[in-house]
């Protein structure tokens, strides 16, 4: 899966795929993240991208031609799956759009900063608009990045056993349950018994059991929720 993604503050999405599972993705071939600084594509004197906006108000917009210039320099080379905009007032992301995302092949990513971008460009090239959640960043690109990591983990040959996303919280609406390592008795407190008995099926059952007691606890909502 190839994830271009355009920004004003590229630095900040250096190190988020340079890790873990994201870089071992890269480091295999089945992820390529770019990310393409907007000021590169502005006709602008010095490298301006974002204006007062019409009307009054306090706050700048990022003006349109910049955005256009990058994304239609981009298109001549990949046909995007998806244009989406990172924005706080976009679709809430979640596991299921993850899985979803996953399964495509290129995407285009952009990252809105100030009060946002020229309503155009969301009309006329944007075919997704998300958010991470309620609750206002700075930048898009922090929200770009849980979106490339949560999607990047799902692409398949990615997981292995040891890292499998079939045991994810979410992944079929259940939080995950506890989970404990060495050494068996820390300061007096005891791993659950069960975990120690070697009976597969009873330990299948506890983790199920515990799945959804944290699942009626914590998060209620996703119990009687159909996505
Ligand atoms: Cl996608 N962008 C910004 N700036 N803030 C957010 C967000 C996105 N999602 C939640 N808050």
């Amino acid at each position: 899966m190839k994830i271009d993604i355009i920004s004003v503050v590229p630095d900040l999405l250096q190190s988020p795929f340079a890790h873990s599972i994201m870089k071992r993705a890269r480091d295999k071939g089945l992820l390529e993240v770019n990310v393409i600084n907007l000021r590169d594509h502005t006709t602008y004197a010095r490298a301006q991208v974002d204006d007062y906006q019409f009307g009054g108000g306090a706050g700048m917009v990022m003006m349109i031609e910049p955005l256009v210039n990058a994304i239609e320099s981009l298109q001549k080379n990949t046909q995007y799956d998806e244009v989406i905009f990172l924005t706080p007032d976009g679709e809430n992301f979640n596991q299921k759009m993850a899985n979803h995302f996953s399964l495509k092949d290129k995407l285009l990513l952009i990252c809105g900063h100030y009060k946002g971008i020229d309503q155009r460009v969301r009309d006329h090239f944007i075919t997704k608009e998300i958010s991470i959640g309620d609750y206002v960043l700075s930048g898009g690109e922090l929200a770009a990045a849980v979106l490339v990591d949560a999607i990047g983990r799902l692409i398949p040959g990615v997981l292995n056993d040891e890292t499998s996303a079939l045991t994810d919280s979410f992944q079929d609406n259940l939080l995950a349950p506890p989970v404990y390592t060495r050494p068996e008795t820390f300061r007096g407190w005891k791993v659950p018994e069960i975990l120690m008995s070697g009976n597969h099926a009873k330990i299948a059952q506890w983790r199920m059991d515990q799945s959804l007691q944290r699942t009626q606890e914590r998060r209620p909502d996703l119990l009687d929720d159909d996505q």
